[in-house]
């Protein structure tokens, strides 16, 4: 009987492991990673691309959440939360991001709102876990679209990317084409004053922002089909200066959508590509590669690895 329930329990371990390598999910397409360090873990959220075969959008309902140890072995740890958390909203698990603060998790998650306002808003929800389960910590929108800018287009407040400074301040980018942000109210569930704009040539989306050394670091997606680029500045409100190409676009997947951190002393870019076989536009893969600084503090170039 106990040998029984130990070769079960055992299969049960080896099934919620994923191989090491390129792309890091093998068995369900995925895209839009955002990553966050949890003492010796690292959890990595990522949208769920479900588009059929010949699909000409993004079928995106949930989100799914992974951790590792080593950055090899990555434990599948389900689905921490869905649109269906948001009543208020109806579609679209785009990209998000996750952080956390006095104990607990932050899920800021872009979606489409219902019919009441149009267009993408991002919900935040918020957990005891880093897997969660994710409950909607507000009940409304943190922010949504007003479409009251002549330059206003439904999907501009996508891609929310959370960055706590030094001193405390919490802080949220995002946008489609503009980049904004705004600071955040110390429960992290709402915005504290104005959204700001910020001018950077080429903008698409993605913007994620990180420190290393005394640099802030403002990665984002440039142009479309997207490639990585990054500008540097001595705070996380700039001013920026743009350095250069991080990571080249893919031939297939016109998005990419990166995340960058650091641990066990090395630094890592998530990104997506369509790597998995049956892979396309809107069945992404997401991947991982070192990221390496140079003596000037600036990014190496990063080719992305099949393997
Ligand atoms: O996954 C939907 C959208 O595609 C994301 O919001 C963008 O970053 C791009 O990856």
């Amino acid at each position: 009987m106990f040998k029984k329930a130990a070769v079960a329990s055992a299969l049960a371990t080896l099934t919620t492991l994923a191989q090491a390598g390129n792309p890091i999910v093998k068995d369900i397409f995925t895209a839009d990673p955002a990553a966050l360090v949890d003492g010796n873990r690292v959890y990595l959220y990522v949208g769920h691309d479900e588009a059929p075969k010949d699909g000409k959008d993004y079928v995106m309902r949930e989100w799914r959440v992974l951790s590792s140890c080593d950055m090899k072995n990555w434990t599948d740890q389900g689905s921490p939360l869905n649109v269906k958390a948001f009543k208020w909203a109806k579609a679209d698990a785009w990209a998000a991001d996750v952080t956390k603060r006095y104990g607990k998790y932050y899920f800021y998650a872009p979606v489409e709102h219902d019919a009441s306002k149009p267009g993408k808003a991002i919900g935040v929800a918020v957990s005891d876990k880093p897997s969660g389960p994710f409950v909607d910590a507000r009940g409304s929108a943190l922010v949504s679209n007003d479409m009251t800018r002549e330059t206003d287009i439904p999907w501009d407040d996508i891609d929310p990317a959370v960055f706590i400074d030094k001193d405390g301040q919490a802080y949220l980018y995002w946008g489609n084409r503009v980049l904004k942000y705004a600071r955040l109210k110390p429960n992290m569930i709402e915005l504290d004053g104005p959204i700001h704009t910020v001018g950077i040539d080429n903008f698409t989306e993605a913007a994620y922002l990180h420190r290393h050394d005394k640099t802030y670091y403002l990665s984002y997606s440039r142009n479309f089909p997207e490639e990585t680029a990054y500008a540097t500045g001595p705070s996380a409100t700039g001013p920026w200066t743009f350095r250069g190409k991080i990571m080249d676009m893919n031939k297939v997947v016109k998005t990419i959508h990166q995340a960058i951190i650091d641990f066990n002393g090395k630094s890592y870019i998530f990104y997506h590509n369509d790597k998995l076989p049956t892979g396309g536009e809107f069945r992404r893969s997401v991947a991982v590669e070192e990221l390496h600084y140079n003596p000037d503090g600036t990014i190496a170039f990063i080719p992305q690895t099949a393997e």
